[in-house]
């Protein structure tokens, strides 16, 4: 880029330019016109990657029509010109489903859009008038090709597998299976486990059987629970693999006993060798593929986090959480002991750590709500070396589904949010009987029969919770429908989605 100057282009003009630059110079030029970005966007499941794409890609397309971007400096300033969708780059890849969302968004009544559950992409053009970069000399309008993956956060779960034997991971996993809360729900699976010997000849119909099993039981896990780590990754999420045998493998306890020999030893057909080849199967074909042929092209990157959600279901959900963060940090370790840099060669440049669904929260409460994302980013610190990116956190609202104010209980002003809940009438009633200000101590001309709702849900702690905050059990926060009347030419209300988009694109739109 240095090699091709302004005073180059002003001379000449772009198009004697051109002619003048000998092929490489060329090639450069063209590089320099087209500004591209791929975009990944992750986070455990539900933790809100469609409602943020969709309102990202609406943001842009309809920017105008009654947009609320001041914080994006394109915007602000007056050099964006248009977004459109436009067909997106890896035929290969399965399309992100914007229609189907906005269409979920802007029924009557309105709907979140469904879960999805793999990979997926969307290429936006993105028009703008350069006004201070090089490209101001070359022409009036220029274009950033952005392109958007969503892949589930599960997967980045298994990048530790890659330096773990399957003996290694049996232990490791089996360790967290021990534990309050998967003990419980664990048991009858270790003890089928344990009438096995792991020298016998293995029975495909068995191991199928069990892994079946164990997936059931991640699944438990994660929407029963709410726990985080669930590993490998793909089995609650397998996306084009569902039913293959790569992913019918699981933790032996009997391995912990066995030494390293008698492992190494077992033979190929027996329940240990079946197990270990899948496990490797699984590790290369799976997880070190991702990483290759997805990961390794990613620019940039938005890591989603519902902290609300743990922080609901108690205190080992949101321990949990804690542990998965540390784990999907490792993707971005990219100082040189780093696991991660050890593998592969990342270029990712921008890490935006999202607080995600910040709207279920009254607006005072966003600063704790980032302060606790960062301290479940850096208390890793000491693991993570960002010399090399640039990290930011943010409490977000993709799409906004309450109304802030204040109301009056018992004589004071306090905050409150307002929203329809998705919640049955008399679900909502408990929900928020442990708020510290329930709908109707707020608001006496709230609809509950509606799902209407008035509600402080409580304070977020902006500390890693320890147990008198469990104990007292002061936050109970309600999920909310969309709001209602919502349209696909406009854009969807959003909290701090513009600061979203200058802290990841605007730099390219210079
Ligand atoms: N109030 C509110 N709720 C949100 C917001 N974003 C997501 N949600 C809620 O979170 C749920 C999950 O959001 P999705 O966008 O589907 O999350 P996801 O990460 O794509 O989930 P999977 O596809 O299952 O991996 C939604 O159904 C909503 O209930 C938001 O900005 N505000
Ligand atoms: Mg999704």
């Amino acid at each position: 880029m240095a090699l091709i100057s302004k005073s180059l282009i002003k001379k000449y003009g772009l198009d004697k330019l051109k002619n003048k630059l000998k092929d490489k110079g060329k090639e450069l030029l063209r590089h320099t016109l087209d500004q591209q970005v791929t975009l990944a966007v992750t986070g455990l499941s539900r933790s809100g990657k469609t409602a943020f794409i969709t309102s990202l890609v609406n943001q842009l397309i309809n920017e105008g029509s009654g947009t609320k971007l001041s914080f994006f400096d394109p915007v602000h300033n007056g050099n964006f010109i248009a977004a459109k969708r436009v067909p997106q780059k890896h035929f290969h890849v399965p399309r992100f489903d914007y229609d189907s969302a906005m269409s979920a968004l802007t029924s009557e009544p309105a709907n979140w859009p469904k879960p999805t559950h793999g990979i997926s992409e969307l290429r936006l053009a993105i028009r703008y008038q350069p006004k201070n970069s090089i490209l101001k000399y070359a022409t009036d309008m220029a274009t950033l090709t952005l392109d958007i993956t969503d892949y589930p956060g599960e997967w980045l779960l298994d990048l530790p597998m890659l330096k773990q034997t399957y003996q290694e991971w049996s232990k490791q996993t089996h360790e967290l299976m021990k534990k309050a809360p998967r003990a419980e729900y664990s048991k009858s699976f270790l003890a089928k486990l344990a009438k096995i010997d792991p020298f016998s000849t293995a029975s495909e119909e068995l191991l199928a059987q069990l892994a079946q099993e164990y997936s059931a039981l991640l699944h438990t896990f994660r929407h029963t629970l709410g726990l985080s780590v669930i590993q490998p990754g793909r089995f609650i999420l397998p996306g084009d693999l569902a039913g293959a045998p790569i992913l019918e493998f699981f933790p032996f306890p009997a391995l912990e006993e066995l030494d390293g020999n008698d492992y190494q030893n077992a033979p190929d057909d027996s329940f240990i060798g079946m197990l270990r080849s899948r496990y490797l199967e699984y590790k290369e074909q799976v997880v070190r593929k991702f990483y290759q042929e997805h990961f390794l092209r990613f620019d940039r990157q938005i890591v989603l986090a519902d902290c609300l959600t743990p922080l609901n279901k108690g205190k080992e959900s949101f321990a949990d959480l804690e542990l998965a963060m540390s784990m999907i940090l490792q993707s971005y370790s990219y100082g040189k002991s780093g696991l991660f840099s050890r593998l592969f060669s990342p270029k990712i440049d921008k890490l935006l750590f999202a607080a995600t669904k910040a709207d279920h929260v009254t607006p005072e409460q966003h600063g704790p709500m980032v302060a606790l994302l960062n301290q479940l980013i850096h208390q890793n610190k000491h693991q993570l070396n960002f010399e090399a990116v640039k990290v930011k956190t943010l409490a977000i609202a993709s799409v906004k589904a309450t109304n802030s104010g204040l109301s009056k209980h018992k004589g004071k002003d306090i905050p409150v949010i307002q929203g329809r809940s998705l919640a049955k009438a008399s679900a909502v009633n408990s929900n928020s009987a442990n708020s510290n200000i329930s709908h109707s101590d707020v608001d006496e001309s709230t609809e509950i029969f509606g799902h209407k709702i008035t509600v402080f849900p409580g304070a977020v702690p902006s500390q890693l919770p320890k147990d008198d905050y469990w104990q007292s059990s002061s936050f109970n926060f309600i999920d909310f429908a969309p709001l209602s009347g919502l349209n696909k030419h406009q854009c969807l209300p959003h909290v701090r989605m513009d600061q979203v988009l200058q802290f990841l694109i605007a730099d390219k739109m210079i």
